[in-house]
């Protein structure tokens, strides 16, 4: 059975994080470990939220999992709650990240142009660095901003143009290293449709799906979930990225028509035997 340890939060309501990852994980036929870092009452993005930050007990945790010596196929990443939290997570890739192990970072921190409220410039810095560590990357645009320095407005003022996609892929391509050799450029708009990019030395490769409302919450987990379980099981991430965007489709389509609020995420439920199946 091939492995994933995934380092995120559990929200008990938004449909993201843990809650996104763990059904999907599995619905996948790969083991989901979890290492939560914290505990909320629901996602950051409702009116109001407690969270139970677990920064103080990963050490612990952490270390009854070095005695049990388990190795992990993959390790994904995606909301970090604090500086301190993105140092402890910095450590476990040390400790945990085999050759035979694919980090995929969620670099969450920001969207639609603006730097989510709970990520100071500190943590920002902090999930550069990680993300420096990845083999595989799933920046949305405003953290590909970021990432690469570039400013925001600049890269929004070209989407009418044909070339926007290879736009896009040139300014990701920047990032990619001896060990990052892929970037998905997530939730990209074009005229009509939404693209998710796959940006590697040999070229791109881009999965189009139709646009149903905005944006909603957990779609960058559930997205990132679905790749590191392709990835795990020894995949090609051109498949992977055409599993995801359509099993991300059906679900948002499913949660526009019910007219679900975006703070509760999107009916992935109903779709899962979409990665059953598979
Ligand atoms: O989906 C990313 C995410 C995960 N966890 C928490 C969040 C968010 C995005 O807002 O608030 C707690």
């Amino acid at each position: 059975m091939k492995k994933i340890a995934v380092i995120n939060d559990i929200s008990g309501f938004g449909r993201c994080s843990l809650t996104a990852a763990i059904p999907v994980i599995s619905a996948l036929g790969v083991e989901c470990c979890p290492l939560p870092t914290a505990v909320l009452s629901n996602q950051t993005g409702y009116k109001s939220y407690h969270c139970i930050d677990l920064t103080d007990e990963l050490e612990s945790y952490v270390d009854e999992w070095k005695k049990l010596g388990h190795k992990f196929d993959a390790i994904l990443t995606g909301y970090i709650a604090s500086a301190k939290q993105a140092d402890l997570i910095l450590k476990f890739i040390d400790d945990f990240k085999t050759e035979n192990t694919k980090l995929i970072v969620d670099p969450v921190m920001a969207d639609d142009g603006k730097i989510y409220g709970t990520y100071s410039k500190e943590l920002c810095k902090k999930v550069v660095e990680i993300s420096r560590k990845a083999n595989i990357i799933t920046p949305n645009i405003t953290e590909l901003c970021i990432l690469t320095g570039t400013n925001y407005e600049t890269i929004i003022s070209k989407k009418d143009e044909s070339l926007y996609l290879n736009y896009v892929a040139d300014i990701a391509k920047v990032l990619l290293s001896d060990n990052l050799r892929s970037i998905i450029v997530t939730g990209v708009v074009t005229s009509g449709s939404i693209c998710n990019i796959l940006v590697e030395k040999d070229g791109i490769s881009v999965a189009r799906s139709e646009i149903f409302g905005g944006s909603y919450s957990g779609t960058g987990d559930l997205f990132a979930s679905v790749i590191s379980a392709e990835v795990a099981k020894g995949t090609s991430l051109v498949y992977a990225i055409e599993l995801a965007t359509k099993f991300l489709e059906k679900s948002i389509k499913s949660s526009f028509r019910e007219g679900t609020d975006r703070n509760d995420g999107v009916n992935f439920e109903k779709c899962l035997e979409m990665l059953t199946n598979e």
